[in-house]
């Protein structure tokens, strides 16, 4: 496969660090009017500048010896290192099969030769990271060495683990903050490696791990991922969490109502790292979401989007943009990994109630024709914890709707797969798209400087359950119109319009 490519137009320039495109993004404004809608088809002028120098990376993990981090530290030393291992089907060889960065495809255009489709890797429109290089460290509350912590998530084949042990005994995540109130109370046995202090103190000592790992490592950047265990919502407290200047009193303070996950992420933005919040937990309070603003540094979240709500995403959307009309959505799980250990506690079920319930809202709110204003299916989400089945966990929907003249469809789907090895997958997508939106810079034509993006980065909805967004910006869970995107935005990098179906060079003579 031929992955390498040049866009050759006036509009597009490769200098030696950066690639320039001139950029015509084509929208449509609509505005209400004595009863009608009047319409504005708009061309707006942008440019895009992408730095193209990949820097060494760094990711710091939160959680590093839970099931997704393990998973995700394993895939990246099994793919570096090459490893192959046995199992009954014969050789099996490391891959990225998951990530759509690594593993998906665009299409770039149309064959000269024979009217074929050109397709590329998407992380080959513009340069990225190789996970492969990606330099790994990270914080548990537990203080197994990440080979041990393997062994305990019972996610990989033994083989591959026996392979892997001697590349995972020596990491050893740093301690972390526990706060027992935020997560399950079962899960306080694991809580061995812990760190002390008041809360400003552990900020602080949060703050030099990340800036000691970045000088041992020789990093360039470092992103900080939390993949820990689901935390309950913090309240939002009228100055106490609602502004930066709020929060970071009360960090000073050292009062009570500032979950782990904020700590990490206000450290994170300190130290200038891009935050990304695997989880469901409202770590982005008010407060965080300024700070992240004032200091211009990127956030993402909230919580992965893997399976059943990867699949809800489409189906729902698939069924409404059918014409029909989902009534009722019953989305059972059941799991036995600590995660589903630490969501049979009412309040972190709840966090992750609340990510998992919104998914299907935009869907529902474009069509007015199946939904009146404030209508919506029944939606309800039950998790249980069963720990036989370990990692691998059960995900059992039924979708019930309204059909032609009164009819039913109901539509049962059963799902079961290793749920760390849907997540890490998406946790090198994230890693890899939110290094690489750093680089781009854009400019529209009334502006005189390159800008960055804003630093809530909705690009990222993809990849995430309840996306994060600036403020006043519509939320989009509807799965391949954030797919395109990300496609569309990285094609525009490199002058490429965006894909629009309409294959007319194949309906015209
Ligand atoms: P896990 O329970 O195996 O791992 C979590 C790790 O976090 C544990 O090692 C625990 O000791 C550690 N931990 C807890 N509090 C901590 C803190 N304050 N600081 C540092 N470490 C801390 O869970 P798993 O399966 O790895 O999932 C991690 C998170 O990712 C959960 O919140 C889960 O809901 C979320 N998630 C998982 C998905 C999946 O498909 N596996 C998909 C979407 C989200
Ligand atoms: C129970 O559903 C456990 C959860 O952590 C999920 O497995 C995880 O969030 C993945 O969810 P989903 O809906 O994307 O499969």
């Amino acid at each position: 496969m031929i992955t390498d490519f040049v866009v050759e137009s006036p509009n597009v320039k490769y200098g030696e660090d950066e690639i320039l495109s001139k950029y015509k993004y084509h929208t449509t404004k609509v505005e209400k009017k004595d009863g009608k809608y009047i319409v504005h088809p708009v061309e707006e002028e942008y440019e895009f500048k992408t730095l193209t120098k990949v820097p060494k990376l760094g990711l710091m993990v939160v959680g590093w010896a839970g099931s997704n981090g393990t998973t995700l530290t394993a895939g990246i030393i099994a793919n570096r290192e090459g490893i192959t291992w046995k199992s009954k089907n014969g050789t099996e060889h490391p891959n990225y099969y998951g990530s759509m960065t690594q593993c998906s495809v665009v299409r770039l255009g149309t064959n000269q030769e024979d009217g074929s489709d050109v397709n590329v890797p998407i992380k080959d429109i513009l340069p990225m990271v190789d996970p492969n290089n990606i330099v790994l460290g990270g914080w548990d509350i537990n203080g197994a060495n990440l080979a041990e912590a393997m062994e305990r998530a019972k996610v990989l084949p033994y083989e591959l683990q026996k392979q892997l042990y001697p590349f995972m005994k020596d990491l050893v995540p740093m301690p972390s903050i526990y706060i027992p109130d935020f997560i399950a109370a079962n899960q306080s046995t694991r809580a061995d490696h812990v760190l002390k202090g008041t809360k400003k103190e552990m900020v602080e000592q949060l703050r030099k791990d990340i800036r000691e790992f970045k000088e041992k490592t020789k990093c360039d950047k470092v992103i900080v991922l939390w993949t820990a265990n689901t935390e309950r919502y913090c309240d939002i407290i009228e100055g106490f969490n609602d502004t930066s200047e709020n929060l970071m009193k009360s960090i000073d303070k050292n009062g009570e109502e500032i979950s782990p996950s904020t700590l990490f992420s206000v450290a994170s933005i300190l130290e200038g790292c891009t935050y990304i919040n695997g989880s469901p937990q409202n770590t982005f309070v008010p407060g965080v979401m300024e700070l992240a603003l004032e200091h211009q540094v990127m956030i993402a979240g909230d919580d992965f989007k893997t399976g059943q709500t990867k699949f809800k995403s489409v189906m729902a959307d698939f069924l409404v943009s059918a014409g029909i009309k989902p009534v009722s959505i019953v989305s059972y799980n059941h799991l036995g990994n600590n995660d589903g250990k630490n969501l049979s506690a009412p309040k972190q079920f709840r966090s992750k109630e609340i990510s998992k319930s919104n998914v299907i809202d935009d869907i529902v709110d474009s069509n007015r024709i199946l939904y009146q204003e404030g209508e919506h299916p029944d939606h309800v989400v039950v998790i249980k914890y069963v720990p036989y089945v370990g990692d691998s966990k059960r995900a059992l929907d039924e979708y019930t709707s309204q059909i032609f003249l009164g009819g039913h469809n109901t539509i049962v789907v059963h799902n079961t797969c290793e749920d760390s090895l849907l997540a890490a997958p998406i946790m090198v997508d994230l890693i890899v798209l939110a290094e690489l939106v750093e680089r781009i810079k854009f400019k529209k034509a009334n502006m005189k400087e390159f800008e960055n993006f804003h630093p809530v980065m909705s690009i990222l909805s993809y990849l995430l359950k309840a996306p994060q967004v600036p403020q006043k910006t519509p939320v989009v869970n509807a799965l391949f119109k954030q797919r395109a995107c990300i496609e569309n935005i990285l094609k525009a990098c490199v002058g490429i319009q965006p894909e629009n179906n309409m294959l007319l060079e194949h309906k015209t003579h």
